[in-house]
């Protein structure tokens, strides 16, 4: 970015569930791009990229910055195309935005050569679209009869459990989604950007017994969000559970592991569908599911407690876990909580929980290191009445950090936080573990950056912490700052030898 305006922004209405678009110069900065269009494609969010091109008269001759870019987008992408005149550039933009929501979302690419950009055409023979004129409604219902057979085992269902993906943020489910768990009574689990679908404290919230419930449920629905790494492809539900799949995407449904039946379309419009036809019945079954529900809930308590010694440890160097149940406790209502690390972010998925839907933002399913200055700064451009927290690992920080200068520049002041060990420690337990204590360093060792100078140099706030009864008040400060303008970093010095469970059972890997 480079234009430069240092006045505040004005709100703008929150437009949930539009596509963005970025364009991008020839050649590396098309290549550039490529790590956010993948992000997306594996994140499911509609964006359109469009990135220049050599002239068509200079085609294949050597140009300036010319590279196939469209063989290069196009396993990463919906569509992607050249625009080859121009009186086809407003059409083939509302293909590739049509594209964008062809199933689950996902990013398209245009690359428009600089002949076709530079032409003038005669407008009447150019097709422009009207905006909400391209494309049709994507909330479609699924088979119907699949409804009434979903609504049926439900009802009759003793140990069911959900499980609230991406896509409940994705088609705005958030409150279909809350009336069929609450009306039929289910314990529900959330991931991805479906976290927050259900407030902490909610009867209905579950998050540290989700193995359990996998194991012991007699029906599970899984609601967009695919059987990859992070549901273990599928196997760890119980085999002898009914499973159900709902999904945006006809392609999703029963990939890599069977499934009992499965109704692909708009998850909101399939799950309110579903608690009318559950409504209708005499019984729905609510009341007989209590005594499943108070097991789980025996096991969240357990869960807690279990914790609780490493959320509360005032060991030195501070425990990674103590900054995360710090975070959770210092996050308000209304604040949209980025993660952008290794270790010390997988250890904040057992503490941080968002309070609303649409709160959360992670690497995602690519494990896309670095997007959290990106995040932060759209998330506060979109929503400059919010507090947005940033948690970064800091060799994740020191990927994109540059761009806290950006939001310095362009007054999008966001608080962050980084968990500082020296390393890239993810990795290096994971070479610890394959290779011996003596190999945990090799390409993961980082320096001791005081992070605190970095953002002061660049106009912002800063501060270094090493106490662990520091964490709160640096925390507020740096909430004092924000308000008054200045983005800010909070450098948090962690011990490099405490690693989250996942990261010691490898289980991103299995
Ligand atoms: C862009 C990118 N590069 C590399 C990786 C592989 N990777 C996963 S975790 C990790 C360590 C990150 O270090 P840091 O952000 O400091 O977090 P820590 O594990 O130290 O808490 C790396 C390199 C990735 N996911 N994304
Ligand atoms: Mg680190």
């Amino acid at each position: 970015m480079c234009a430069t305006s240092r006045s505040r922004p004005t709100p703008r209405t929150a437009t949930p569930g539009k596509p963005g678009c970025a364009v991008v110069t020839a050649g590396p900065g098309t290549t550039d791009a490529i790590t956010g269009v993948a992000n997306a494609f594996r994140a499911e969010s509609p964006f359109l990229l469009i990135g220049g091109q050599g002239a068509l008269s200079q085609h294949k001759m050597g140009s300036l910055q010319d590279l196939p870019h469209v063989d290069m987008m196009q396993p990463i992408t919906k569509f992607a195309a050249t625009v080859p005149h121009t009186e086809r550039i407003a059409d083939m933009v509302s293909m590739a935005f049509r594209e964008c929501f062809n199933g689950a979302p996902g990013p398209s690419f245009l690359e428009i050569p600089r002949d076709v950009l530079d032409a003038q055409v005669d407008l009447k023979k150019a097709r422009i679209p009207a905006a909400g004129q391209y494309r049709a409604s994507t909330r479609s219902l699924g088979d119907p009869d699949d409804i009434q057979r979903l609504a049926d085992i439900l009802v009759k269902s003793e140990r069911p459990c959900v499980l609230l993906g991406t896509q409940v943020w994705t088609c705005r489910a958030s409150d279909a989604a809350r009336e069929f768990v609450r009306t039929l009574n289910i314990p529900a689990y959330m991931n991805g950007a479906g976290r927050g679908t259900l407030p902490p404290g909610d009867p209905h919230h579950f998050n540290r017994t989700r193995r359990y419930a996998f194991d012991k449920a007699d029906v599970i629905v899984i609601v967009g969000t695919p059987f990859d790494f992070r549901m273990g492809y599928g196997k760890r539900l119980s085999s002898s559970a009914t499973v159900v799949q709902i999904d945006l995407d006809y392609r999703t449904v029963g990939k890599n592991r069977d499934i009992s039946l499965g109704i692909v379309g708009d998850v909101g419009r399939i799950l309110k569908a579903v608690t009318d036809a559950a409504t209708g019945r005499t019984d729905n079954g609510a009341k007989k599911r209590e005594a499943w529900l108070e097991e789980l809930r025996a096991g969240e308590k357990a869960g807690g407690e279990k914790l609780a010694a490493m959320f509360h440890s005032n060991s030195k160097p501070i425990n990674p876990y103590r900054v995360a149940w710090e975070i959770n406790e210092f996050l308000t209502e209304d604040t949209i909580y980025i993660g952008d690390g290794g270790d010390v972010v997988t250890i904040t998925a057992q503490a941080v929980q968002p309070r609303q839907p649409g709160h959360w933002m992670d690497p995602g399913p690519l494990g896309t290191l670095g997007v959290g200055v990106p995040f932060a700064m759209a998330a506060k451009y979109v929503h400059p009445e919010k507090e947005v927290l940033c948690y970064f690992g800091d060799g994740a920080f020191s990927l994109t950090g540059w761009d806290f200068e950006t939001c310095v520049r362009f007054n999008l002041p966001f608080l962050g936080v980084i968990g500082n060990n020296s390393a890239m420690n993810q990795i290096r337990y994971g070479q610890i573990a394959k290779y011996g204590a003596n190999r945990g360093d090799v390409g993961n060792k980082l320096g001791d950056v005081p992070y605190s100078k970095f953002a002061e140099m660049l106009g912002g706030y800063g501060e270094e912490v090493y106490e662990p009864d520091q964490i709160r008040p640096a925390l507020e400060r740096g909430r004092e700052a924000v308000k008054s303008g200045k983005p800010a970093l909070i450098n948090i010095w962690v011990d490099p030898n405490v690693y989250a469970p996942g990261t010691m059972n490898q289980t991103m890997y299995k």
